[in-house]
């Protein structure tokens, strides 16, 4: 652990090394450029021409020299104010600009602000504004690097206010655990928005949190653009050596406000003046000067020439059309398409389901669920499984035992409990090429991963057109006596959020076909399995590798009297309450997706009885049966014959004692909701 001094009165200290004078000129155009850029940026701000984003005047040389620093094809995972990245690795100055005016031709189509972008061909991973998440996903995409044996390592940066979130703990621990080359850098530079360093942390400084995480770390000035790029250079060496992560501390300041519209009253002067003294562009001129690597006249003509480009590529930039507001297009662009295999797996899927009697074996729904995962590994060498106790103890519910036998342990993952880093590391892995499938012990537990399923999975796709190959599987739902924290049925917390999946099977044949579908999809799904279902439900399963089309609704029983539409232990509620009332012609239906809704079988049911019923095991208020409810009611009001009736859990937290249990769920109020709507 090395700790760097701040000597604010000593002259900046430049190391050349073996530099050649060309590659101190190529460091300082790359300096400049972004430098330049945010001058002529403030100026279109004033005039209105621009919308704000966040300065990094003053901190340039933290960005570039890291971007420097590394291969072009090793992923980086810049924040806000490292315009420097994007510069550095040659994206095209006009289509940023694009970007900034939230132009068509931007790399987000519009949709994104400022920074908050990547692109797969530049290996820069877009930022949500969620600031530590970030640091998580490189964890993934070194962990893809370190399972093919490339010599790469990822960068991911944060501020020293980023690195109070949770998420900076998770990414640093299981980048130690697991000895993954990932360098991670703190831009500390003294404020997050107004909040000093002192109301930030206590420890003496951030880097020595490394040695807490078992890392080696370093504390370095973040304004010499000679020391940032030696160091980097240095210790990505060591984390391809070594495979092991760094830390770095780069001292810096930040020079303007938050964002420009945010002002700087709560910064002393004194701060502005001492740091301005150490400006990383300044000195560096000056140092080139003493050296005598360029005269005042070459700095302008540089200036000149940077200028003049920054005017061409704006104009260009001014000159793109208008944005086209195409809805259809706006909802394409949510998910990934799917490949033509998962498209014959789900022809072959529908095949079996014909010979549905006669094509399997009889299996448990548990042994469905592994059977699917187990071939899909076979058939996917890309895929990585993790999740808690998931390698030799075989999970919690025992899916995966066997499987470090069968696959080895790189692919089958213990992981530390930290569920919001390993969905980061997955959708890191999809980055890199890779599929990924995360097991929540719990589906509980997803509360601590929520933000990386809802903001980064979810949305990355229609963000900057970045596919996220991740499925989270969910032990879900209640009946088992296990309590408020190991029974919930939190799928409807999810549902309303664009870019999931939402898949929920009931029968082993759905099961298996379904996960090998999720699988297959190259989009986030999120995958719930009923525990009290796994070994209490068995039924036939092909041998074969097939799939269930994801967003298909499955008639189970065809009635005239009402319509049950349900999903889960639902289905069987149903249907057992079916078998246990011939005087009542139920029709039932399994909706299997929740996300997409197959609308058109929910129309059908509708219509074969005129009376529906929605039961589901999740409480009432706010859960799917309610959004079916109202869709009914706009669309299919013409069949109804009587109000559109919701059968649910208890809008109370999951009691324990079964006595208690038995009563809160939907299924003891199922019998008077039926006959309250046969009344009708
Ligand atoms: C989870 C979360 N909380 C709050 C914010 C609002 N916010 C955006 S940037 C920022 C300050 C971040 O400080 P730091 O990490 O030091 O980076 P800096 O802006 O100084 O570069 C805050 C509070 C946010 N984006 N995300």
């Amino acid at each position: 652990m090395r700790n760097f001094v701040i000597n604010n009165e000593a002259p900046m200290d430049f190391l050349r090394q073996n530099l050649q004078n060309s590659d101190l000129l190529h460091i300082y155009r790359q300096l400049l450029f972004p430098r330049m850029i945010e001058e002529k940026m403030l100026v279109l701000l004033r005039q209105g021409k621009i919308s704000k984003w966040f300065s990094g005047i003053g901190q340039e040389a933290i960005a570039v020299g890291a971007t420097m620093a590394l291969q072009n094809d090793e992923w980086i995972f810049p924040l806000h104010r490292n315009l420097g990245v994007f510069t550095t690795r040659n994206m095209p100055l006009h289509k940023l600009f694009m970007q900034w005016q939230g132009n068509q031709d931007g790399y987000s189509k519009g949709r994104e602000r400022s920074f908050h972008f990547g692109s797969s061909t530049h290996h820069i991973c877009g930022m949500i504004s969620h600031l530590g998440p970030q640091l998580t996903l490189a964890d993934g995409v070194a962990l893809a690097y370190k399972l093919r044996k490339q010599e790469k390592v990822a960068l991911a940066f944060t501020g020293e206010g980023g690195t109070s979130e949770g998420d900076f703990h998770e990414a640093l621990n299981v980048a130690a655990v697991w000895d993954l080359p990932v360098i991670f850098i703190i831009e500390n530079n003294g404020y997050g928005l107004s909040t000093p360093t002192q109301e930030q942390y206590r420890c003496a400084s951030l880097v020595e949190r490394a040695r807490g995480y078992g890392m080696e770390g370093v504390q370095i000035d973040g304004n010499n653009i000679l020391t940032v790029l030696d160091t980097i250079k240095g210790v990505r060496k060591y984390c391809i050596e070594h495979q092991k992560p760094y830390l770095i501390e780069c001292m810096t300041f930040r020079m303007r406000g938050h964002e420009e519209a945010s002002g700087t009253k709560y910064v002393p002067s004194h701060l502005f003046e001492t740091w301005e003294k150490k400006d990383p562009v300044k000195n560096y001129e000056q140092y080139l000067l003493q050296e005598g690597v360029l005269r005042q006249e070459d700095i302008d003509d540089i200036r000149t020439q940077v200028k003049q480009h920054i005017e061409q590529e704006l104009q260009i930039g001014f000159n793109a059309g208008a944005i086209e507001v195409d809805t259809e297009k706006e909802l394409d662009d949510v998910f990934a398409p799917l490949t033509d295999k998962v498209k014959s797996l789900q022809q072959k899927g529908a095949q079996l389901s014909n010979q549905f009697n006669t094509a399997g074996k009889e299996k448990r729904f548990i042994d469905a669920i592994k059977e699917g995962l187990q071939q899909s590994m076979e058939q996917n060498p890309e895929l990585v499984l993790m999740g808690q106790d998931i390698a030799e103890y075989g999970g919690a519910f025992k899916i995966t035992e066997g499987f470090v036998d069968q696959f080895g342990r790189d692919r089958v993952r213990n992981t530390p409990i930290c569920e919001s880093a390993i969905v980061g590391a997955a959708l890191g892995l999809s980055l890199e090429g890779k599929k990924a499938m995360m097991e929540m012990q719990f589906a509980d537990f997803v509360s601590v991963g929520f933000n990386q399923i809802v903001n980064n999975l979810a949305k990355i796709h229609y963000r900057w057109g970045q596919h996220a190959d991740v499925v989270i599987r969910m032990p879900t739902g209640a009946g088992v006596g296990a309590g408020p924290f190991h029974s919930q049925s939190n799928e409807a917390w999810f549902t309303k959020v664009p870019g999931l999946k939402i898949v929920y099977p009931s029968t082993p044949f759905d099961a298996k076909g379904l996960l090998i579908a999720a699988l297959e999809d190259p989009n986030p799904v999120m995958f719930f399995e009923h525990k009290a279902l796994y070994r209490s439900v068995s039924g036939q399963v092909p041998e074969d590798y097939y799939a269930v089309e994801i967003g298909k609704a499955r008639q189970v029983r065809s009635g005239d009297d009402i319509s049950i539409i349900t999903y889960g232990a639902g289905v069987h509620w149903a249907d057992d309450y079916a078998a246990e009332h011939p005087e009542i012609s139920i029709d039932i239906t399994d909706l299997r997706s929740l996300a997409p809704l197959d609308y058109e079988a929910i129309r059908a049911a509708v219509q074969r009885s005129g009376r529906v019923l929605l039961l589901h095991e999740d409480t009432l208020i706010g859960g799917i049966g309610g959004e079916v409810a109202a869709w009914i009611a706009e669309h299919c009001f013409a069949w109804l014959d009587a109000p559109v009736m919701r059968c649910a859990s208890l809008d109370t937290p999951i009691p324990f004692s079964i006595e208690l249990e038995q009563n809160f769920l939907a299924k003891a109020r199922l019998h008077e909701t039926v006959q309250k709507l046969m009344a009708y």
